[in-house]
């Protein structure tokens, strides 16, 4: 039984993402200013109003993470066999790809209920039908330090996103400005919120520390009763590596001039604490300074290390 049911039942074959096509992908494109400071990329805002008018259900589920968080394992709890693609198991809804990938809300819109959703909005950019149908949200945080490292390598290999450019100069140090805005404001923003809503709130650290602790919890939070060997199945199939070599979880199928993996693969390293490798002495102290400052008693607390 999967802890998650799918959120579609397959209506394209996996084969459009294939090797090949969707050959008119286009450039890098540049951020644009999208709503109230948060930048996006100009295919997410093209179609913001009906993005705003989604019409979630109450039985839908959403996973939500600031990019680069480590949400890929949860979509995964849908299919244990391993033959879906991540982006049909829980559509991106904000996702607006060049033809002929289908957008988030067109595969949604006719999809079959219960629907698994995948989201990095901030809490308050999220269509307001989450909220009114009263949703369940699943939130994944993941400290600001690796999520840099992340975001700056998955700049370098997703040809749809800005040119990081060299490490030391790239927005992705400070997290300020990139799409879909301020980590800080994302991460505060879904913890101020947690208690309001049917949100839980989990770190990515918690799940690569203790995965059948934190499985427990999702569980617990969905009201589905897991058995020691179902939990184990689900270890064993979102384990890093087994998702690394998974073209379903992997993203391999999807062409070069979106994702060049031969840049840096989707599923890097999937560590806690790789940010060590990068990050310079005077960059930590910089970083230091500035995450205290924006962080102050204002919302969760991170572990960089395990
Ligand atoms: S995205 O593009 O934001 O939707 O992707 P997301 O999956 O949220 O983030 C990608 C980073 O998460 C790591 N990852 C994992 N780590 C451990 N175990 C599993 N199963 C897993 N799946 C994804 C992935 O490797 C990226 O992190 P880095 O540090 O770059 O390796």
């Amino acid at each position: 039984m999967a802890l998650l049911k799918p959120s579609v039942e397959i209506t394209l074959p996996p084969t459009v993402f294939m090797q090949g096509q969707g050959t008119d992908a286009g450039g890098r494109e540049e951020l644009v200013d999208g709503v109230g400071g948060v930048c996006f990329v100009p295919s997410v805002m093209e179609r913001w109003r009906e993005l705003q008018e989604f019409q979630a259900r109450p039985d839908d589920t959403l996973i939500a993470t600031f990019p680069k968080a480590g949400e890929c394992p949860l979509s995964t709890l849908s299919d244990h066999s391993g033959s879906i693609p991540s982006m049909m198991r829980a559509p991106f809804l904000e996702l607006n790809p060049p033809p002929p990938f289908p957008s988030g809300i067109d595969i949604l819109q006719n999809q079959p209920s219960p629907r698994l959703i995948k989201t990095h909005l901030p809490f308050h950019l999220l269509p307001p039908s989450f909220v009114d149908q009263n949703c369940k949200m699943v939130y994944v945080a993941r400290n600001a330090k690796d999520t840099a490292v992340s975001y700056f390598h998955f700049h370098r290999m997703n040809k749809k996103l800005p040119e990081p450019g060299d490490w030391n100069h790239t927005p992705c140090v400070t997290l300020l400005p990139v799409a879909w805005g301020s980590w800080f404001d994302h991460v505060t923003g879904w913890w101020k919120e947690k208690n309001n809503h049917r949100i839980l709130y989990l770190f990515f650290e918690d799940i690569k520390e203790n995965p059948a602790r934190e499985i427990a919890k999702l569980s617990n939070f969905l009201s589905k009763k897991l058995d020691r060997e179902a939990v184990d199945r689900i270890i064993e199939h979102t384990s890093f590596k087994n998702m690394k070599q998974n073209p379903m979880t992997n993203f391999s199928l999807l062409p070069a001039n979106i994702f060049d993996q031969s840049v840096s693969p989707f599923m890097r390293k999937g560590e806690v604490g790789d940010w060590k490798n990068m990050f310079t002495v005077a960059q930590n102290e910089r970083f230091e300074k500035e995450y205290r400052q924006l962080m102050s008693d204002r919302g969760p607390s991170f572990r960089m290390e395990l």
